[in-house]
């Protein structure tokens, strides 16, 4: 049985974590852990984490970050350490229920072929929340099926999204101190290494629910900022061999 490393990276999760911790370590695999990469979160998810950790020792443990610096480099953090540990897979989920852990099995079987597997809301038989309107899901679908897509030659129709596993060699393999980017370009930027790195990426189709608890932390500006810096990776990624 290969080890599985789960990164959660969180900021005011606390509502969630506890539900998120039970849910991972309740699936039918062994050798898994969670890794909570929190940013010293004013409504105390770091505490609720360390208690965790205490309630599960080997199960869980906490990375505990001095300040908000956003999703990109916590989840870096996440990654460098998990790579110090003897994960054979490392997982990256948003602590919100959004990435269903019911989904993990399906994302392991994906990896017996792929060095990255995407949990993605674009393939056949993906889906997003029923309470998204007609324009937001198509212009979702549209910035990750086709606009990212096309302007980074990438063979992925869910590029933004954070719930993907990876195989050890192929995180090691991207030079995870090369990555600047934050927000959902972070995960653009990642795959686009990857994809240039000869990784073989899969999807598989996962539904997303809007998260139920705590508030949101993205917004217009940032995903209007993200589909400008698009561009700077297409730049930057140019001329890097295939
Ligand atoms: N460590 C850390 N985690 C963060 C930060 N910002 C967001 N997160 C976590 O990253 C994951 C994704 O963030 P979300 O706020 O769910 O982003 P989203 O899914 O685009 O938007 P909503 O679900 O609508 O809020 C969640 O687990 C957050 O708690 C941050 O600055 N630092
Ligand atoms: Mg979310």
């Amino acid at each position: 049985m290969p080890s599985i490393i789960v990164i959660l990276p969180t900021w005011n999760e606390a509502e969630n974590l506890p539900a998120m911790v039970a849910a991972l370590l309740a699936l039918p695999l062994e050798n898994l852990r969670v890794l909570v990469a929190d940013d010293n979160s004013p409504d105390g998810t770091g505490r609720l984490a360390d208690e965790l950790a205490r309630q599960h020792p080997g199960q869980v443990s906490v990375l505990h970050r001095r300040q908000r610096k956003g999703y990109g480099p916590a989840t870096l953090d996440g990654f460098r350490t998990a790579l110090q540990t003897d994960a054979d897979l490392i997982v990256q989920m948003d602590c919100d229920f959004s990435h269903q852990p019911r989904y993990l099995p399906a994302l392991l079987e994906k990896a017996a072929d792929a060095d990255v597997v995407i949990g993605s809301r674009y393939v056949q038989g993906g889906s997003v929340d029923e309470n998204w309107g007609l324009p937001r899901k198509l212009l979702s679908w549209w910035a990750n099926s086709v606009y990212v897509r096309l302007l980074l030659a990438l063979p992925v129709r869910d590029a933004t999204g954070g719930f993907r596993l990876w195989r050890r060699p192929a995180l090691e393999s991207l030079g995870l101190a090369q990555v600047t980017s934050n927000g959902y370009v972070f995960q653009v930027e990642m795959i686009c290494m990857a994809h240039r790195r000869g990784c073989r990426i899969a999807e598989v189709p996962i539904h997303f629910p809007d998260r139920v608890a705590g508030s949101s932390k993205m917004g217009l500006p940032i995903a209007l900022e993200a589909a400008l810096s698009v561009w700077q990776l297409r730049r930057r990624y140019r001329h890097t061999r295939h």
